[in-house]
């Protein structure tokens, strides 16, 4: 397993490497040719003849130094309380936690009942775990015994945007309002519904919550459906890379602009680097409500698939995980657009709520010491869940992170 991380990294700077050489005429004009390469770099690869390069050490030796920092491993547990695991119940993507008077406060999707699927009649059956949900939430004063507090953000009326379902939420605190951000689902809950995002504010993280009448983002309108079928794979035109919906939104304040991350699935999805074709895009407004309007440079990543992202050394971090060939690492930008890779992880937790109320700037990874994801207990119900995460420090047994 290890191998194969290693192996994914090195895959991932040979690409890189490989878009470098056919930008150039010559490798030589743009890339460290065997000569420059200083014996600095040739000790540290332990480099047996610098005249005699093989592929892989041509690729380490483009690679940019970095330390261990942005290098860490992840495990589970259960937590207490209300959000320990119920049958019956689906409690699922939890938001990241925010601190209001001495409590953690965490928002999340929340529906009753098994899942009934697509084979039926879907103006009636619940056709996914989050099909019928709404925004709920917990606090706790630990981190681990939690009280469920009541709903937040409901469902709409029948004829709305968000009337069949609200789900995948994502809280941003600024200026002391509050900002919950959600998928929305129209009724009826077809294989080609499209998703779009909703946006509800309070002055309280307790509500009460007004939700915006309109969505503050929806797919590309570009893609055609083949006619006469009803899957979402058969398309005359797939469209952009976010033309069927627009998923896991997650706005963020940066430099005077609200970036609103989000995950694009594209209609005709295909299988892509083993998995699901899933690509990051980010929208940009000058006020949190919006309008939210998408960056030219979409996407933004070419995997992952729920958005994690935080602030981190005046740009913006991003988790990628799931799908796709940079799958499992951990990326940084300057501008919040242009992201590089820090570091290859072994697995990632799923649907992460990152913990917002430390200090990010204290290591890279700070955010992600300890938060939030969900298991699927059974396929119909799901329950969240507590991360923790921890740095290979040296040789030899793991040195936990202070908590
Ligand atoms: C998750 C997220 C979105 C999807 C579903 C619920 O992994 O990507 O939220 O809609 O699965």
């Amino acid at each position: 397993m290890k191998i194969f991380k290693h192996l994914l990294l090195v895959t991932i700077v040979s690409l890189l490497a490989i878009s470098c050489s056919n930008k150039c005429n010559c490798e030589k004009e743009c890339c460290a040719t065997e000569t420059e390469v200083s014996d600095d770099l040739i000790y540290r690869y332990g480099i047996t003849d610098k005249n005699h390069l093989s592929a892989a050490s041509k690729r380490a030796l483009k690679w940019p130094v970095k330390g261990n920092e942005w290098f860490i491993r992840f495990s589970e547990q259960y937590l207490k309380g209300d959000l320990a695991y119920e049958e019956g119940v689906v409690r699922r993507d939890p938001s990241a936690m925010i601190m209001n008077d001495g409590k953690y406060y965490v928002w999340y999707t929340k529906s009753t009942g098994p899942t009934q699927g697509f084979d039926g009649d879907v103006e009636k059956d619940k056709v996914f775990p989050w099909d019928r949900c709404d925004i709920w939430y917990a606090t706790s004063k630990d981190g681990e015994t939690w009280k469920e507090e009541g709903l937040a953000v409901p469902r709409g009326e029948k004829g709305a945007y968000d009337d069949r379902s609200v789900f995948t939420v994502e809280i941003m605190e600024h200026e002391g309002m509050y900002y919950l951000c959600y998928q929305t689902v129209k009724s009826p809950y077809s294989h080609r519904v499209k998703n779009q995002v909703g946006l509800a504010w309070a002055s309280s993280p307790d509500g009460p919550w007004t939700k915006s009448k309109d969505p503050i983002l929806s797919p590309a309108d570009n893609g055609e459906w083949l006619a006469g079928k009803k899957n979402r794979f058969e398309v005359v035109n797939k469209g952009d890379f976010d033309s069927h919906k627009v998923h896991d939104p997650c706005i963020i304040p940066f430099k005077g602009k609200f970036l609103l991350y989000y995950k694009g699935e594209r209609m005709g999805e295909e299988m892509y680097f083993g998995g699901r074709e899933i690509r990051h895009g980010v929208a940009i407004a000058d006020n949190p409500k919006g309008p939210y309007v998408k960056s030219p440079y979409n996407p933004i990543s070419n995997s992952g698939h729920e958005i994690c992202v935080w602030k981190y050394n005046d740009g913006i971090a991003a988790l990628i995980t799931t799908d796709g060939p940079e799958k499992n690492t951990i990326q940084w930008s300057p501008d919040g657009i242009n992201f590089e890779i820090m570091s290859s992880i072994p697995s990632a937790p799923h649907a992460i709520g990152l913990n917002r109320t430390v200090d990010g700037e204290k290591d890279p990874t700070e955010v992600m010491r300890w938060g939030l994801t969900h298991e699927y207990v059974t396929g119909d119900y799901q329950c969240i869940k507590k991360f923790t995460s921890r740095r290979k420090e040296r040789h030899g047994n793991f040195v936990d992170f202070a908590q």
